[in-house]
């Protein structure tokens, strides 16, 4: 492997004088792990191509979306075959309706769904549609939780927030800022006392109901129950934000895992194979208060884009084959159980979450159960460990505030190959 990546660097250098920060999206910096980013030329199955001719073994997987891997055929086709007959149009298609039928029928609380082109626009459009619904002002979130980058959601938030070790971002104005309450993640007590003073306020309580944006958290058992009732109690709208845990946890997403039916759902990239996607669901009542069934606007030239959704019905027909959960929790478990015994073996601080193809690494002894636990993990030493698997090969997230993803194209090998690498690292950071 080059350690020296000439290339990469000098792409770093050139897009910093004509794009903030060099990238398109600031954790993929990799300031967080001291370094700076590959650039990216190619990719295929479970690897990545480096502009230095590197190869890597990749659980990024775009950050979620790649459960197939890379490039895969049958995606690669229908995305070709589908820009062949146009681009865009702007205008309703078939395959649209394919996408929304196959969602309908995947995800159970999902009666009728609006396709838009990310997450972010996925839970901007949820929060309005609840606020319109229940005529209420606030929303409750959790410390960790990333909702995309609206500004009712950049408080407390995790992923690039928390790498960056900002508290909010300038620009969210404070009248804004105030609509939008932050408690500790899994503490439903806290939840209650809220409930009990300003209850009959809140729009919605928005969740990841698997955290993946501080790392990976587990909802405690009876949490995400325990917010459906109190929801319900308060007649407040209960957001899962799926847009990690949709079709990645299970074909129905984190709700058919742990029965939970919430009012809405929002879902992201990974409808989309990768393309840029996003869609938000829920029953056909509250659903039709969306223009131009009601009243409440919502729209965009590239929704339901015809490659997006081509893409994405490729992929969701091969998830709802049989057996494919199966395979992706067979290979993680190896991999995750492996490793933990690997850490143990060399008496490194360490532990793993995870959950089917998710999970993350924290160099912790501690119980990983909210975002002040997982701030007490050593962000130095997983810095120190990205670097050293990097450069002898492995890709991993370019900061410990993200999920590892393992992919369908993650073979026997690959993951024994990984395994021997990091046990080879942990040996280095005892040194
Ligand atoms: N915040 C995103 C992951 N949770 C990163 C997106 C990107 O950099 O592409």
């Amino acid at each position: 492997m080059n350690d020296f990546l000439e290339r990469s660097e000098t792409l770093f250098k050139r897009g910093q004088a004509v794009i903030p920060g060099g990238v398109n999206s600031p954790v993929r910096a990799a300031k967080a792990v001291g370094t700076h980013p590959l650039f990216i030329r190619r990719a295929e199955g479970s690897r990545i191509f480096d502009a230095d001719g590197n190869t890597y073994l990749d659980y990024v997987g775009s950050w979620g979306p790649l459960i197939l891997g890379h490039a895969h055929p049958r995606v690669v086709k229908a995305v070709q075959e589908a820009a062949a007959r146009g681009t865009s149009y702007g205008a309703p298609t078939e395959s649209e309706i394919e996408l929304a039928e196959r969602i309908i029928s995947c995800v159970p609380s999902i009666e009728k769904v609006r396709l838009v082109t990310s997450g972010t626009e996925a839970t901007m459009s949820a929060v309005r549609l609840a606020r319109a619904f229940t005529g209420r002002p606030l929303i409750l979130k959790f410390d960790g939780c990333y909702h995309g980058h609206g500004d009712s959601f950049l408080i407390k938030a995790g992923s690039g927030i928390a790498t960056l070790g900002i508290p909010g971002s300038p620009g969210v104005p404070q009248e804004i800022a105030s609509l939008t309450l932050s408690l500790p993640y899994n503490d439903l007590e806290k939840v209650r006392e809220t409930f009990k003073t300003v209850g009959h306020r809140v729009a919605a309580v928005i969740v990841e109901p698997v955290a993946g944006n501080m790392g990976v958290v587990l909802p405690v058992p009876g949490f995400l129950e325990g917010l459906r009732d109190i929801t319900i109690q308060y007649q407040t709208l209960l957001i899962f934000d799926e847009v990690i845990t949709g079709f990645r946890v299970a074909l129905g997403g984190a709700q058919e895992r742990f029965q939970i039916r919430p009012d809405l759902t929002c879902l992201g990239k990974i409808i989309g194979g990768g393309l840029p996607v996003g869609a938000y669901g829920g029953s056909k009542k509250i659903m039709s208060l969306i223009a131009p069934e009601g009243p409440v606007y919502q729209a965009g030239t590239l929704s339901g884009n015809p490659l997006a959704t081509a893409a994405g019905l490729a992929v969701l027909e091969i998830l709802s084959q049989k057996g494919i959960y199966e395979q992706l929790e067979a290979k993680a478990g190896f991999f995750f159980g492996r490793l933990n015994e690997l850490a143990r073996s060399r008496e490194i601080p360490f532990t793993t979450t995870r959950i089917g193809s998710m999970g993350s690494l924290f160099f912790s002894r501690e119980d990983i159960r909210d975002y002040e636990t997982v701030q007490k993990a050593s962000i130095e030493i997983y810095a120190q460990f990205y670097r050293e698997m990097r450069s002898r090969g492995v890709y991993l997230a370019p900061s410990a505030f993200e999920a590892l993803f393992i992919s369908l194209a993650h073979s026997q090998e690959d993951l024994e190959k990984t395994l021997a690498v990091a046990d080879e690292v942990f040996g280095r950071l005892r040194e």
